[in-house]
């Protein structure tokens, strides 16, 4: 058992979030994680607001356990959806790729817990002094949309730049990642590519494979040049984008390459012409397995670390 600031503030068993990704994080994977004592998330993505309202109904008939939303910024619907988790007053609230200040009022209001992930310094110390509840702080090992610093040296650094709980983010897969973000100062962690290979998550099974094949250097980032960089797995579709990158072509373009692809990896499980989002720890992935059993091994491994490490004392 690991007790830190954030189980005992959210009422969870392990300090740990389920990476809200969009299309994979929905209801049937955030029940399972929630009931094994983690926080389940629902990734909202660019869904509608329905969807997000149907998620929370199902994932609620599954488990009384707490669990997040996690609201995507830049979805055309994050507005919307935003209502929708403060009507259903949603435990926990993520947020990715910007800023949301502007909710942060009704938000408290309603009793939402409010962790925005941030990827710098400056963006942690200005949400903390509006009032936020706790921060996921994402290095670049993360699949998506990333920032610019590892986790290695971002997360010491939000850890010492705000008086609040700092989940870590990016590259942690197992018991021995848990350990170095606890070792780092964060109240907790977020894994997100281990989980897209539990057996209760929806990715499609060329998906899960995908990532169960990575090696270490297969997932990378594209995109740099839109302003909206993602890391993905090498694959057929990253190849003919960055090639359009090099040469050039206006980030219009790209972005609009990039619309629709995935979904068609994630759901459709083309994974050759689908954009395969995920983090450098699908290196590390080496099975499809329950999504208790992954709770249950993440926490085991870190306790065994703890242990070993606690001996070097001196
Ligand atoms: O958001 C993510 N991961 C994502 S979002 C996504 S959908 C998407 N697809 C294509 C392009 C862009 C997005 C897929 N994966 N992770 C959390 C995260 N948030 N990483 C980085 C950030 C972030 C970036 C900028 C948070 C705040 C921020 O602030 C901008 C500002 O307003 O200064």
């Amino acid at each position: 058992m690991i007790e830190t600031k954030l189980t005992e503030l959210l009422d969870i068993r392990y300090p740990l979030f389920q990476g809200g990704m969009a299309w994979l994080a929905t209801h049937e994977l955030a029940a399972a994680v929630s009931e094994a004592g983690g926080l389940g998330v629902i990734g909202a993505g660019n869904a509608p607001p329905e969807w997000v309202q149907a998620q929370i109904d199902a994932l609620r008939r599954k488990t009384a356990r707490p669990f997040g939303v996690n609201v995507m910024l830049l979805s055309p619907y994050a507005a919307e959806v935003m209502e929708v988790v403060i009507e259903n007053k949603v435990p926990v609230v993520t947020t990715g790729a910007g800023n949301p200040g502007p909710w942060l009022e009704r938000l408290k209001n309603a009793g939402c817990r409010v962790f925005p992930v941030v990827a710098s310094v400056a963006m942690a110390r200005r949400l903390a002094r509006m009032g936020v509840d706790g921060l996921v702080a994402e290095g670049g090992e993360a699949g998506g949309h990333v920032g610019e610093l590892s986790t290695m040296v971002l997360v010491p650094q939000v850890v010492d730049a705000v008086d609040l709980p700092v989940v870590a983010a990016g590259g942690i897969a197992d018991g021995r990642g848990v350990a170095a973000a606890l070792a780092l100062g964060a109240a907790g962690v977020q894994v997100g590519t281990r989980f897209v290979c539990a057996a209760e998550c929806v990715a499609h099974p060329r998906y899960k494979e995908a990532i169960l094949k990575a090696g270490d250097r297969d997932a990378v980032v594209s995109g740099r040049s839109t302003g909206h960089p993602v890391r993905c797995l090498k694959n057929r579709f990253w190849k003919e984008f960055t090639s359009l990158e090099k040469a050039g072509a206006p980030p219009e373009e790209l972005e609009r390459l990039g619309t629709g692809k995935y979904h068609a990896a994630a759901i459709l499980g083309d994974v050759e012409n689908g954009s395969v989002l995920a983090g450098q720890a699908a290196a590390m992935v080496n099975k499809i397995q329950p999504a208790a059993d992954i709770v249950t091994e993440l926490f085991a491994g870190a306790g065994q670390v703890c242990a070993r490490l606690g001996g070097l004392a001196p």
